[in-house]
């Protein structure tokens, strides 16, 4: 098996002349289209294309400096690596992990400081856009100038989806063939569309108990379902790709929910079963169905948490924010223009 680090041999230079201070920032993103399950573990291969919608300005700020040691701080607060709390030290050890390869040897302890605007590890892909951030700041750090392939690929080696963070707008995830993993990477859509708007109904900002990369990998390994995912995911991607050339809002939307839905009932017939969805995100996509039969152009995604995504058009803003205000008043709500940053 090719190690991840043959990624990074291949896309940066030998040695780094230098470090530097540098500041990057990344979106997070949502799949329209789901990213669940890995060809290759080590290397976050998938098993299907994906394609995403960036949150504009909803995602990572990172800042890296030379240190005298590794520091890692989020949201200001510094990350003890030897921390009784696991998602703190498993923190520390999967940036450090992705820095150690990125290095590859060299003697450059760096302080990184990250802040997230959006709920970390709430199932609102902090993951994604912190890998993309962190890969762009340290592109900056050591002076690299890599195009927006290469720092994609180097993304998704820390988080598959980071790979779709390094822009806004539509992003397709093209699974790839290769074994070193280098034609696995996004690539945004050209697209003058922008009528797309997401609402993020906040059900649950706490860290989910089981990690997207655990979950994906019981759901490959037992569920019966899996092979028909792969393959209806794949369609999926080709369908929403005609949705957004024709700039079909509808077809956009029911293909993204019927996807959701798809990778969730796949999850659910895992042994053991993996699920992400608690009763009050029944409860949400049952007022979508409830206001979508009354005309109004409304679908939801949801991802590995028990947050609901809403998918609209600009021009139904008040429509649905005064519906939603009322049938959904005991949660708040994330107003997101995907394209403004
Ligand atoms: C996605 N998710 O396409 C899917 C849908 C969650 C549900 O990608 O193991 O954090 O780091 O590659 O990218 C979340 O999984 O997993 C994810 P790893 P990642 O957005």
């Amino acid at each position: 098996m090719i190690k991840p680090s043959s990624a990074f041999d291949a896309l940066l230079p030998k040695r780094f002349e230098r470090c530097q201070t540098a500041e990057a920032f990344a979106p997070s993103n949502i799949a329209l289209s789901k990213y669940w399950g890995k060809r290759n573990r080590p290397h976050n291969l998938p098993t299907n294309s994906s394609l995403s919608i960036s949150l504009g300005k909803l995602g990572t700020h990172t800042r890296i400096e030379p240190a005298s040691r590794d520091v890692l701080l989020l949201n200001g607060a510094e990350i003890d690596p030897q921390s009784p709390n696991q998602s703190q030290s498993a923190l520390f050890s999967r940036t450090f992990d992705f820095v150690n390869q990125f290095r590859r040897g060299q003697d450059f302890p760096l302080l990184i400081s990250t802040v997230n605007n959006i709920p970390t590890a709430a199932g609102l892909a902090s993951s994604a856009s912190g890998f993309a951030a962190l890969c762009k700041a340290l592109c900056g750090a050591f002076a690299l100038d890599l195009d927006d392939k290469a720092l994609s690929v180097l993304a998704r080696l820390g988080s598959g989806s980071a790979c779709r963070s390094l822009w806004q707008g539509f992003v397709h995830w093209q699974v790839g063939t290769r074994d070193d993993g280098l034609d696995s990477h996004g690539i945004p859509i050209e697209s003058d569309w922008q009528d797309l708007r997401l609402a993020v109904v906040l059900i649950s900002t706490q860290a989910k108990a089981l990690s997207s990369t655990q979950g994906m990998n019981q759901t490959v390994a037992t569920s019966p379902l899996y092979a028909n995912w792969a393959k209806t995911a794949e369609a999926d991607v080709a369908t929403l790709r005609h949705a957004i050339d024709t700039q079909d809002f509808d077809f956009l939307g029911k293909t993204s929910e019927a996807n959701a839905l798809a990778m969730h009932a796949t999850m659910l017939a895992a042994r053991p079963a993996v699920w992400y969805v608690l009763p009050e995100s029944v409860a949400v996509w049952q007022v979508v169905w409830a206001l979508r039969a009354q005309g109004l152009a409304l679908y939801f995604t949801m991802d590995a948490g028990a947050n609901v995504k809403l998918l609209y058009r600009a021009q139904d803003q008040t429509t649905v924010q005064n519906a939603l205000q009322s049938a959904l008043s005991a949660h708040e709500i994330l107003w997101v223009n995907p394209w403004q940053s």
